[in-house]
């Protein structure tokens, strides 16, 4: 068809306001003079929808017309948070869209608040996926997400009596306006069953996987709209579904239950996003989910390549498959089934095209969250996968064994089928062996991914292993979350540094100016007034914005230390009311964060927090000079709120154990100091902002390493010896921090003075009150605190996410950009 595809859709401020109202009228039944804000909200995104719809088509087809390599990026977890804002931002209509909702007797503001959050992800891994996704289209790759459409996201939080309560979050409310259901694009996907060992024709064997269940995969797509709004990509995320075939059968058969309970049981697999982060539970339904995302995401895969090829030949150079840690690992055995199964590819060629194909980004040293699935719940599962399992692990073993013959602790430690019993499957060996990257997350935890977590691996293919230090997308990390500073930094450098961050450098100069030093101060305050109110309208606890705003915002988890800073509030809180130290400044402590429902440390920790601040708030001689804010229910819009307001950043895991962090990064790009130790990219920011510009404290991971090795961490011999130590240790074995829930943190004395402690509390505390305590002193001369924050604002341009990003396209992938034609680039339709 020649001519105008599309019913052309209008970005003015009156065509904004007939396109809102109209969707009020006809997609919504309301009366627009009886809107409610969230009718105006709903009419609002379906009117953005209509807009990124068509800019995704195009994009879709500017991608078919040139032939380009194209980048699948498989997650388990996309945390996107609210989007309308940001898209309104990306599409540069947020002004237009300002004045049409004054026209309605709104404001944006008030509008975008009503959108509830997408967290379909737990933290930073989900998060880093979103950030990916903005940064893609932003630089016009063509790089799609591939994810799960859960029904309920990351639980909510409540908070009762300082106890963290979890409330389901049903999610799909909110999905229609974000998304269109790509009925069209449903695939099957077979489970269960068993193998029959057959022959060929020609006399080869032939198994035959036989006798499953079928699942459907129905997609749904979110745009993910590029800064500039032409190059809009999609996110598509998979629901499961009864097979209609398998229903059939099962009706036809008379047994109406049980094809009832068959519906049932297909709907579970997308029902729920799994709360843990960084951890497994090795349930069966999560061995599924991960399998299902997998099956969905590889036949929507070769089903694209097919439109263009007819032959296996060239996938490698126009797919890539990038692995969000081990989640999706199953795509190596998958897309080997595929190709031997389906396609009748040479095993041996199948195995060089998945291999050129898949790359893996490892997320975590922690042992506990290395994924392993007993062999027994495969071989039932996916019978024929375990099979090209058993294959992939018989030929790497005979080349082990060529390399380093009769080293057999070398076989057992590489192999990917762990002895057992019970036998498992380890999916980082699976991963390793069958990518042809394998990727850590920040420069040290690259390191120790070669040293300590696959060593043999780095000696067999040394190639294989590189370093992609996370990034963050400042449209939504800076535009969205703290716009006034983002004009301010306009105003000074020009425009032009959203999409190429390293130019905040031409910012250092305004360091040293007083003018520009005020009206930098001026922006935070805005931002700490602001967060007061969420605060107080969220916890009843009032905090004062001249105090020093402390911050440690993340998941609760024992390696974060959140439990250091405790230590840290406490140790303060003696100073002071016993021994008449002040701080150098008020201090306001603000934490938020979730714990994974069975994670009893954390929730404990969450407890802590709580009555840690009541008793300070109940004693009127600490409550003028420390305060304790703890905000519930931790999110991307939470985070939007908190960062932009934060004086200080504490990123203070043990040394070794946070793989990169990216909120880090997120604060500095606000204008926020980091109390920092030697870990993940607190290192690399460090460097890139200037040693003076940053408070370093604790052992490095190598210093712990060592102590673990030599079994020289005496804690206890800290406590005898250091006084206040003790007093801070036995003030929680005491009741002081809970009068009326006696003996409820006596654990946590015999807990860090315990020798095998993992994580190093009381090794690293005394460092730690140090630097905490310089920095509330530097902090009283605001010229100096305002050239500090400003230079990190300056340096920190290297963790854009789109920095990232070319270095993944350039290095991995070998994916190319792919930009607006003029065409598309003058408004013209075609
Ligand atoms: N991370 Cl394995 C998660 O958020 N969830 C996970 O399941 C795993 C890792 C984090 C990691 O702890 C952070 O240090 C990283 O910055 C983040 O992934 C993104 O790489």
């Amino acid at each position: 068809m020649e001519g105008e595809l599309y019913v052309r859709l209008g970005y003015t401020m009156d065509a904004l306001y007939r396109s809102i109202t109209r969707h009020l009228a006809y997609s919504l039944g309301v009366v627009p003079t009886q809107a409610s804000k969230r009718d105006i909200y709903l009419a609002l995104s379906y009117s953005v929808r209509d807009r990124l719809l068509e800019k995704m088509l195009k994009t879709n087809q500017r991608y078919e017309d040139s032939g380009a390599k194209r980048l699948y990026y498989l997650s388990m977890e996309f945390l996107i948070g609210r989007s309308l804002a940001n898209n309104l931002r990306a599409m540069k209509i947020y002004d237009q869209v300002a004045e049409a909702l004054e026209l309605l007797g709104t404001d944006v503001e008030t509008i975008c608040d009503q959108e509830r959050d997408a967290a379909l992800g737990n933290g930073g891994l989900g998060r880093l996926a979103a950030c990916f996704l903005d940064s893609m289209a932003s630089l016009d790759m063509p790089g799609f997400g591939y994810g799960l459409h859960y029904d309920y996201g990351l639980f909510e939080q409540d908070i009762s009596n300082g106890y963290q309560r979890e409330k389901p979050d049903s999610w799909i409310s909110e999905a229609p306006a974000l998304q269109v259901e790509r009925a069209d694009a449903a695939c099957i996907v077979p489970m269960y069953g068993r193998i029959e060992e057959t022959k060929d024709k020609w006399g080869r064997h032939n198994p035959l996987w036989l006798g499953w269940n079928l699942v459907t995969g129905v997609p749904y797509d979110i745009p993910i709209a590029g800064y500039g709004g032409l190059t809009v990509n999609r996110l598509r995320l998979f629901a499961a579904r009864p097979s209609t075939e398998f229903d059939i059968k099962i009706f036809n058969e008379g047994d109406y239950l049980r094809a009832v309970e068959q519906k049932i049981e297909s709907e579970k697999i997308s029902k729920i996003l799994y709360p843990k982060d960084s951890y497994e539970a090795g349930r069966e339904l999560r061995l599924i989910q991960e399998y299902f995302l997998v099956a969905c995401s590889l036949n929507d895969i070769v089903r694209t390549y097919e439109k263009d090829y007819s032959d296996y030949n060239k996938f490698p150079e126009k797919v890539a498959i990038q692995l969000n840690d081990t989640h999706p690992a199953l795509a190596v055995a998958e897309l080997m089934r595929i190709l031997v199964d389906q396609k009748w590819v040479p095993w041996e060629r199948a195995w060089d095209i998945t291999n050129r194909t898949i790359a893996y980004t490892n997320h975590t040293l922690l042992p506990e969250a290395l994924e392993k699935w007993p062999e027994s719940l495969l071989a039932r599962l996916l019978p024929r996968h375990l099979q090209f399992i058993y294959d992939i692990n018989q030929q790497f073993l005979d080349r082990v064994v060529t390399l380093w013959p009769g080293d057999v602790d070398r076989m057992r430690n590489m192999s990917i089928v762990e002895e057992g019993p019970p036998r498992q499957v380890r999916m980082a060996n699976l991963a390793i062996v069958g990518a042809h990257s394998v990727n850590g997350v920040s420069a040290l935890h690259t390191d120790l991914i070669k040293k300590s977590l696959a060593p043999n691996f780095f000696e067999m293919w040394p190639e294989r292993f590189n370093n992609k230090t996370n990034g963050i997308t400042p449209r939504r990390w800076l535009c969205v979350a703290n716009p006034n500073l983002h004009d301010l930094i306009e105003d000074a450098i020009g425009p032009g540094f959203v999409t190429d961050l390293e130019r905040l450098r031409e910012l250092e100069p305004f360091a040293e100016d007083p003018v520009f030093c005020e009206k930098f101060l001026q922006v935070k305050h805005g931002n700490k007034e602001r967060l007061k109110d969420v605060i107080f309208n969220t916890t009843v606890v009032e905090v004062d914005p001249a105090s020093l705003f402390d911050v440690q915002v993340k998941r609760i988890h024992e390696y974060k230390r959140q439990l250091m800073n405790v230590l840290g509030i406490i140790w303060e809180y003696l100073a002071l009311t016993e021994d008449g130290v002040e701080p150098a400044n008020p201090k306001t402590f603000i934490f938020a964060g979730k714990a994974a429902p069975g994670y009893w440390a954390a929730k404990q920790l969450i407890k802590l927090i709580h009555n840690v601040g009541n008793t300070i708030e109940d004693d009127p001689k600490a409550r003028d000079f420390l305060k304790v804010a703890f905000a519930p229910n931790f999110r991307v819009t939470l985070a939007e709120q908190i960062i932009p307001a934060a004086d200080i950043s504490q990123q203070i895991s043990t040394a070794g154990f946070e793989a990169s962090g990216t909120g880090n990064m997120k604060f500095a790009l606000n204008g926020a100091l980091t109390i920092g130790t030697m870990d993940g990219a607190n290192i690399e920011i460090s460097q890139k902002v200037g040693r003076e510009n940053i408070y370093i404290c604790g052992l490095t991971a190598y210093e712990i390493e060592k102590m673990k090795r030599a079994g020289s961490y005496k804690p206890k011999a800290m406590y005898d010896k250091h006084p206040m130590i003790k007093r801070v240790v036995d003030s929680l074995a005491s009741d002081r921090f809970c009068p009326r829930e006696s003996g409820l943190f006596a654990w946590l004395k015999d807990y860090l003075l315990a020798d095998n402690e993992m994580f190093f509390h009381l090794a690293d505390l005394e460092s730690y009150v140090k630097t905490r305590e310089l920095s509330t002193k530097e902090y009283v001369d605001k010229t100096l605190w305002a050239k500090k924050a400003i230079l990190n604002v300056a340096r920190v341009g290297h963790f854009s996410s789109d920095r990232t990003i070319r270095q993944y396209a350039d290095e991995i992938w070998d994916l190319v950009p792919i930009p607006p034609t003029e065409a598309e680039k003058s408004g013209k339709l075609k």
